[in-house]
């Protein structure tokens, strides 16, 4: 593949933009090489500024779920836009999404939109410290939950790759308030709820995480941390800005059975555009402005073409009742024949999936944490990557992030991928 065009652009850019880009993980640097600037992309394929064509595994980090450019996401914004674009004033669109939101997640009463997921992420944890009336909070290593300070702490995704755990910035005094524990160990939660007793406003926590490879909880993890909320009175946030609308009609809390307190949305629910969102029980909800007294605000809020965009996305999600077995069964044919391809030239690897959430890892040790997640071979993942770049096959440019499968792939684009596994195995 050539990239002459991506790198003249790659260079004008870094002149006006920190790193050439507007948000780290897009600027290779855990991979090296130069970002791939894109002209466009429609259903599962990304057409680059030199005309290459690439089969997209990562789909702008997940939203785009039914592929790019779905027409009735794309229509629906056409139209909306011809009727304005912002004014600062709730609309009928807002209701909507927001009523079909509701109808679809377990356990929420009303939902209040953004417009990113570190957004909805901050928003939640001001509430659940304003519901509880405490102050500290309990997240786990390799998760991100955005660039709040409160989350850089040990944060994942592009956090992990910049190898500075505490982002300068935060604060000695925000980050006194963020506790850490190791993904799937409850006991040291347990530990810190007590010694911190009565301190604990939430623990917010990806339920299947993304940000260090995909990495499902273990059997009984959530329902421990639901128990151990129950018994200190904390609030349990479910950051499921990736999980949302892709791993089942009602995310994490549907597919574990398990309850969450507050529920982050992002990336799926704008449809591509900008927005997140936070929602809860009326008794939590009514403790945020204007009702109650947690302050949050947002210009474009509720922009009416996000909106209209997020709409027709959960719309199309709703009247499918197959979409996400079929994501599911698309995921798992990946899985295996990626497995066979690495397994048959003596590849050590292990393949983390759950829905359409998948992450492949040079390491012969299981991944359950961050701390396994990092004991990865990065040299041979960078290579696995640029070789299946230069075979037209684009995947995350880091081992710490999931690959996102969209419905709009066939089974032929599975098998092209599998066969540049095949061919670059050999290499690694
Ligand atoms: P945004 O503020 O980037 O919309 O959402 C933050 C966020 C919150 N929670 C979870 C579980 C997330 O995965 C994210 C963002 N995900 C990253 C990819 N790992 C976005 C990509 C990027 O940072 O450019």
């Amino acid at each position: 593949m050539k990239y002459q065009r991506s790198s003249q652009l790659f260079r004008a850019a870094s002149e006006v933009i920190p790193g050439g880009v507007n948000s780290p993980v897009r600027a290779f640097k855990a991979v090296g090489g130069t970002p791939i600037f894109v002209n466009k992309a429609k259903g599962a394929y990304l057409y680059d500024a030199d005309g290459n064509r690439l089969i997209d595994y990562i789909n702008s980090w997940g939203p785009m779920v039914l592929g790019h450019a779905f027409p009735p996401v794309i229509e629906a914004v056409i139209e909306k836009a011809q009727l304005g674009t912002s004014f600062g004033m709730p609309t009928e669109i807002e209701t909507k999404i927001a009523e079909l939101a509701v109808s679809m997640v377990p356990n929420i009463d009303q939902i209040r939109f953004v417009n990113s997921g570190t957004e909805a992420c901050m928003s939640a944890v001001r509430l659940a410290r304003g519901f509880s009336g405490k102050e500290k909070i309990i997240k786990f290593a390799g998760c991100y939950h955005g660039h709040s300070d409160s989350f850089l702490i040990q944060a994942g995704s592009g956090a992990v790759t910049f190898g500075s755990p505490n982002s300068p910035g935060v604060t000695e005094g925000t980050a006194k308030d963020t506790l850490l524990a190791p993904y799937n160990n409850l006991e040291a939660v347990a530990a810190i709820f007590e010694a911190n007793p009565s301190e604990i406003a939430c623990i917010i926590v990806e339920p299947v995480a993304g940000n260090m490879g995909c990495v499902p909880p273990d059997s009984g993890f959530l329902e421990g941390l639901r128990a151990l909320c129950d018994a200190h009175g904390s609030v349990l946030v479910f950051d499921e800005v990736m999980t949302g609308f892709r791993l089942a009609r009602g995310g994490v809390q549907e597919l574990y059975g398990v309850n969450a307190d507050i529920v982050c949305f992002g990336k799926v629910i704008g449809g591509g555009l900008p927005v997140g969102a936070f929602a809860a029980r009326h008794e939590i909800m009514s403790h945020l402005a204007p009702l109650g007294p947690v302050y949050q605000a947002g210009t474009l809020s509720g922009n009416p073409l996000a909106m209209a965009a997020g709409y027709a996305m959960l719309q199309a999600l709703e009247s499918d009742a197959e979409v996400f077995e079929r994501l599911a069964q698309k995921t798992e044919y990946l899985h295996k024949g990626i497995a066979a391809s690495l397994t048959a030239h003596n590849i050590t690897h292990t393949i983390n999936r759950i829905g359409s959430m998948i992450s492949i890892h040079f390491s012969e040790t299981p991944v359950v944490d961050f701390e396994t997640a990092a004991e990865g071979n990065n040299e041979r993942f960078k290579t696995f990557f640029h070789g299946l770049l230069d075979a037209g096959i684009y995947i995350a440019p880091s081992a710490f992030e999931t690959w996102f499968i969209t419905d709009a792939l066939t089974y032929e684009d599975l098998d092209e991928t599998i066969a540049a596994v095949t061919k670059i195995a050999p290499n690694l």
